[in-house]
């Protein structure tokens, strides 16, 4: 068993208050009060956001950047609002650094086909790690194909923790391009993203980080991390769902070509050539989710408004109460005990499939993830089936936790 971890940090916010702005976690589920522990997956929307997404129907909707009528432009505003507050949101040095795209799948398919196809030949290598998320595995092995590179894994210990002697070793010229997660979602472990950059830049490699569950629960500075892309979504971070962001430093995306052709991407357009819009436009081609990201503007501001680093406190609280709750229930074993956590649980229960667990959880109203989390190899290294995994959010609470925690006994009894 793990030893008891502790916990200093407290914050003075009244989290009962934000609870209550999120409409869905005030319903019954299988005829229990619903216990939301799948924000690894996709988080909930508050309230104001669900209302802004329904004003801009109601009064604002016309297509962006096309016309000059009155309420093409009040679209445009509210959909451009969403770029200006994300560029202060990770401090990004310049506002056409942040590129919309669907999601982190969409901003990371971008990089390896934009920057791989120029800057990629046989030959070359990509450096993942071994806890990547299939989102940060499949499209370089896509791109890999298509220019002869390949692929090389840094290993991880059996806490979860990435080994950075191997890393070291790991990194040579034939490097081409290091991208890493920042945050695991089956594991929970925060790498160490920061020696990997440096480590990377000192020999003139680029990074990619993978923040699908990093930017929702902690503050993420680019600038400081200079990280030369950066990839997140906005459903895991209260905002809508088919809306992401990718970042990149200025210099790197003017070099890259895009991918998808169509409409907004262009400057001029003939029969035999033609030429690309600026950034941020060049990589956003056809009419985009406009709704999605003028919710998304106003996620940013209520997180904005709670503080990132109150959000990463309170989540730290409650991951060390799940943590020492879930480590005095016998016959169960955490998978992922790195000393530097996010708010991500995944565990066995001795004997108990994972889907039979998070079956019987559900019908007590528990919404737990089971499976591989989309991170198969994880699981092989592992040798295990799948998980069951509670991600805790900052809008859960300590009774959520003990109602996990009664499920769990509950689903040992049933067994
Ligand atoms: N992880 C989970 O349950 P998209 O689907 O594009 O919004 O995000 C993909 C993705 C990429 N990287 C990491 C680290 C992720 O966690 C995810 C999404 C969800 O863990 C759904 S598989």
């Amino acid at each position: 068993m793990q030893e008891t971890l502790k916990t200093e940090t407290k914050t003075n916010i009244d989290w009962e208050t934000i609870r209550s702005q999120f409409p869905v976690l005030q319903q019954e589920v299988n005829g229990q009060k619903l216990v939301y522990l799948d924000n690894g997956a996709s988080s909930q929307m508050p309230q104001r956001v669900i209302d802004r997404i329904n004003a801009y129907h109601s009064k604002e909707h016309a297509n962006v950047h096309r016309g000059i009528h009155t309420l093409s432009q009040k679209a445009t505003d509210a959909y451009e609002l969403a770029r200006k507050r994300m560029q202060k949101f990770i401090n990004a040095r310049h506002e056409e650094e942040i590129i919309y795209t669907t999601g982190t799948t969409d901003s990371i398919n971008l990089v390896a086909q934009c920057y791989g196809r120029k800057n990629f030949k046989e030959g070359d290598e990509i450096l993942i790690s071994a806890m990547e998320h299939h989102a940060n595995i499949v499209p370089w092995q896509l791109i890999a194909e298509q220019t002869g590179a390949t692929i090389k894994v840094i290993p991880m210990n059996d806490n979860g923790e990435l080994l950075m002697d191997e890393f070291h070793n790991l990194l040579s010229k034939k490097t081409k391009m290091v991208s890493v997660v920042h945050v695991s979602n089956s594991l929970g472990t925060i790498n160490p993203v920061e020696e990997i950059i440096k480590t990377a830049h000192a020999k003139d490699i680029p990074v990619l980080i993978d923040g699908a569950q990093a930017v929702p629960h902690s503050v993420v500075d680019v600038q400081k991390l200079d990280a030369d892309f950066y990839a997140f979504s906005a459903h895991k971070m209260c905002g809508p769902t088919g809306f992401g962001i990718l970042y990149g430093k200025r210099e790197l995306l003017n070099e890259m070509p895009p991918y998808r052709g169509g409409g907004d991407m262009i400057d001029k357009v003939t029969f035999e050539k033609t030429t690309w819009n600026d950034l941020p436009h060049k990589f956003e081609a056809g009419t985009p989710p406009i709704s999605a990201g003028v919710g998304f503007a106003e996620t940013i501001a209520f997180l904005e408004e709670i503080g990132m680093e109150n959000i990463a406190a309170r989540e730290q609280e409650l991951l060390v109460y799940a943590t020492n709750k879930l480590n005095e229930i016998e016959g169960l074993r955490i998978v992922g005990t790195a000393e530097n956590k996010a708010s991500v649980i995944s565990f066995l229960l001795k004997d108990i499939h994972p889907t039979d667990a998070g079956t019987i959880l559900d019908q007590k109203g528990i919404a737990v993830r089971t499976g591989h989390h989309c991170t198969q190899p994880i699981m092989d290294r592992f040798e295990i089936p799948g998980t069951a995994r509670a991600s805790i959010s900052f809008y859960n609470n300590e009774e959520d936790i003990d109602r996990l925690v009664d499920g769990i006994k509950y689903v040992q009894e049933f067994f």
